[in-house]
């Protein structure tokens, strides 16, 4: 039976055997997907099957001819899938999303890298393709059909392969679908091709969820968010009560470059030394995802997780939120943002509408010539500067909000901007990185001398924030080298999105510096920020608390479902030590956590799917 189908169908054979073995090859050579059981390689190796076997059986409805031109245009539309993603995976270490789709025109870094990106092997992927057409033409193309038996028989395998390849996947990963968010699971459990059919029917949900949500759905989350609440400590309430809030935005800057130097020297010495006048939080992660720096403003600004998939500046713009920036407006503080980006991009005028930002100050606002600009638009110090200067001119108190850009993919700086040596690691970005950030120090050095000398020091609370990594995990070769390690584990990558976070108050932290060791994310900006100006939180919906607060149990989650406490780090299925870093045998003492962790991102998606804030009442 099986020769007999074979020689009847070999177009359709061969279609598959090329297309699987190219996407176990794309897996293996194209993304780096860590198998810890013979379980997980096995899946892997028939994942593919279970997308390709089904769909290019539909070829067996129509006549030889057509059953052609059906499975060569499959053939190439899943290779342009494997390529697309091998590209944004190289860049990325994540998978393409429906909602990623639609904001292609602002994936500038990825635009600019798509070249460097782009390998000319990826052709090879095609080869197949030109073979299938070579014995297409050789071998005439008869009238006939697939009897139907042979179609039942065929429909029954592949059903029978697309269960077996569930099954095995919930074996390997229970709760699978229940973590959307893991995208690395998903395509090793049920393959790459359904992956991208599972978001797109997840989305479609997504947007369905808004027609049905009403108040009790906001009810259950406030009484998650209320019972988590953490009251201020009394001695930080008030301490910077009626002080203009200066809040930097430190473009792609992660922690590590901070204890980091290069032949002796420091690559911020600036912040090294405003650190320790300061109170700075060592152990504070980036919680963004797709969204980048968007999703760093959304997360500070609301005190949600941001979407697993998509940028929330362009999926949710239509949405009603109840921000740091109306709380503030309350209190009659007057917002601004400062960025030298055109405002259009990622949706920030729309959002910024939404947010209840007085005023957006972008770059038509700012002097941009091509002497003081590179990479991505104007240098940090002319942008810093020039900012001061409309500081001075803003209703005041103000909270201001500037976004820095010249620490930005891909990390490129003019010769006479560059104070530190490039390291000799073997990933180039890595090594043109420690020169922007560098550049960057310098900027803040001087902002904060221009601060000083308009007069708007004193009075200040002045906060500065990494927004998200930088470096990605393609680039770990060169990470190891530069941090003397043998290989960054997953409990690295884990404590490599820890970012800078510091808040200097003028008069007062310089007296009283502390130095915060307790794991904390971007969602506990907003509440840590208002109750230090003499805001209360209570009563609002947010996932973050006081880092100030005795009663606040530590805590970080990342977007990918990986978090962090004072004890432990849970990442890729496994619990780890925070001490020693070494994996424990014993989960279970990561399954508390794990479910506070699931819990807050399901509950937030909640809020996000189903625009729950528009039931929001004070
Ligand atoms: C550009 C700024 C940086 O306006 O948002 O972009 P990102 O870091 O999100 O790529
Ligand atoms: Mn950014």
């Amino acid at each position: 039976m099986k020769k007999t189908f074979f020689s009847n169908h070999r177009f359709l054979c061969l279609s598959i055997l090329f297309m699987w073995m190219k996407t176990y090859a794309v897996y293996k050579l194209g993304f780096d997907l860590q198998n810890n059981s013979v379980l997980e390689e096995c899946l892997l190796l028939i994942n593919p099957l279970s997308f390709i076997v089904p769909l290019f059986g539909i070829a067996l409805l129509l006549t030889e001819k057509k059953q052609r031109i059906f499975l060569l245009s499959a053939n190439v539309m899943l290779t342009g899938i494997l390529i697309a993603n091998t590209v944004f995976y190289g860049f990325y270490i994540d998978f393409i999303t429906i909602p990623v789709l639609f904001q292609a025109s602002n994936m500038g870094d990825m635009g600019s890298s798509v070249q460097e990106l782009f390998h000319p092997l990826y052709i090879a992927l095609f080869l197949d393709i030109a073979v299938l057409f070579y014995l297409g033409k050789r071998h005439k193309a008869g009238k006939g059909k697939a009897s139907t038996r042979t179609v039942k028989a065929y429909a029954w395998a592949s059903a029978g392969l697309m269960l077996c390849n569930l099954a095995l996947s919930e074996a390997e990963q229970p709760k699978l679908f229940k973590h959307p968010f893991d995208r690395e699971a998903l395509v090793k459990g049920i393959g790459l091709f359904h992956f991208h059919l599972y978001d797109t029917i997840s989305q479609t949900l997504n947007a369905g969820a808004k027609a049905f949500a009403d108040e009790d759905s906001l009810a259950a989350v406030a009484n998650y968010t209320q019972a988590d609440y953490s009251r201020p400590s009394e001695s930080k309430f008030g301490l910077a009560k009626g002080r203009n809030v200066i809040f930097v935005t430190l473009e792609s800057t992660q922690r590590f470059v901070m204890d980091e130097r290069v032949n002796g020297r420091e690559i911020t010495p600036f912040l090294n030394k405003l650190r320790k006048k300061s109170y700075d939080f060592t152990h504070f992660y980036q919680q963004t995802e797709q969204g980048k720096t968007s999703d760093s403003e959304f997360i500070t600004a609301n005190s949600l997780y941001p979407s697993s998939s998509g940028a929330v500046f362009f999926t949710k713009s239509g949405h009603r939120f109840n921000t740091m920036y109306h709380m503030l407006k309350d209190r009659q503080y007057y917002s601004a943002v400062l960025h030298a980006n055109h405002k259009a991009f990622w949706n920030r005028d729309e959002m910024y509408g939404a947010f209840g930002i007085d005023r957006f100050f972008d770059a038509d606002e700012f002097k941009v010539t091509q002497e003081n600009s590179t990479g991505w638009g104007l240098k940090d110090k002319e942008f810093l500067e020039q900012s001061a200067e409309k500081l001075k001119k803003l209703p005041q108190p103000f909270y201001a909000s500037l976004l820095t850009l010249t620490n930005h993919f891909p990390f490129e700086i003019d010769k006479q901007d560059q104070l530190i040596e490039e390291p000799d690691t073997s990933s180039e970005l890595l090594n043109r990185y420690v020169t922007t950030v560098r550049y960057e120090d310098e900027a803040l050095k001087h902002f904060f001398k221009k601060l000083k000398k308009e007069g708007l020091y004193d009075n200040a609370m002045i906060v500065l924030m990494g927004d998200h990594y930088g470096i990605s995990e393609a680039h770990n070769q060169g990470l190891a080298e530069f941090l003397g390690k043998e290989e960054i584990t997953p409990f690295d990558t884990v404590q490599l999105q820890r970012v800078p976070f510091i808040i200097h108050i003028p008069g007062v932290t310089d007296r009283a510096p502390e130095t915060i060791a307790s794991a904390a994310g971007q969602v506990d900006v907003r509440p840590t920020l208002l109750h230090l100006l003499g805001i209360e939180t209570k009563g609002s919906i947010q996932f973050g608390n006081d880092l100030f607060s005795g009663e606040r149990t530590p805590f970080a989650v990342l977007r990918n479902g990986s978090f962090i406490t004072d004890d432990h780090i849970y990442t890729k299925n496994t619990c780890y030590s925070r001490k020693t870093g070494e994996p424990l045998s014993d989960m279970s003492a990561c399954s508390d956590e794990k479910e506070k962790a699931e819990q807050e991102l399901m509950l937030s998606d909640k809020i996000l799917n189903g625009d729950l804030l528009r039931f929001y009442k004070q």
